[in-house]
């Protein structure tokens, strides 16, 4: 069985979709494995996309993502990482398909509702950013 990481991300928790999100998640057969209510400072959010530092939009992201409450969650499924990349939608909320996350819950590319591990490498970094291993509920 595979772990991925999903943050549903500051607007979602502040527009009070945190329960449909993880509502929908579950539906999709994700089994919660860990779960947190944080407030990111500027340091963790940049840590956390360091990756994008050089793009345009990394400052606003990191604006948003400190801007209140986010809620990191350890999902476990067969395929749980690519599978929560379907269910999420793509990045851009206009081009994300019906029913998907980002397009039922997200108002904008930036503001997209849920944040989803883009590789099993990522997942497990991503995890352990969070999540140290003893926060982690053992998979059966
Ligand atoms: P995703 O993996 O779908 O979350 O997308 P990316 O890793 O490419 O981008 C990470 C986050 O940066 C997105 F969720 C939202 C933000 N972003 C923008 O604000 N503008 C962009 O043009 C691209 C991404």
């Amino acid at each position: 069985m595979e772990t991925t990481l999903a943050i549903v991300k500051p607007d979602a928790v502040a527009a009070g979709n945190a329960g449909k999100i993880l509502a929908h998640l579950e539906q999709e057969g994700f089994t919660l494995r860990a779960l947190r209510l944080v407030r990111l400072t500027r340091a963790q959010a940049e840590g956390f996309y360091a990756v994008h530092r050089e793009r345009p939009f990394f400052t606003s992201l990191v604006e948003f993502m400190t801007s209140g409450p986010c809620l990191p969650v350890a999902l476990e499924r067969e395929n749980a990482q690519a599978h929560l990349r379907d269910v999420m939608g793509a990045t851009d909320v206009a081009k994300a398909a019906p029913g998907t996350i980002r397009n039922l819950y997200g108002t904008s590319i930036e503001r997209n509702a849920i944040h989803g591990s883009d590789s099993l490498e990522n997942a497990a970094l991503e995890l352990a950013f969070f999540f140290p291993q003893t926060e982690r509920i053992a998979a059966r």
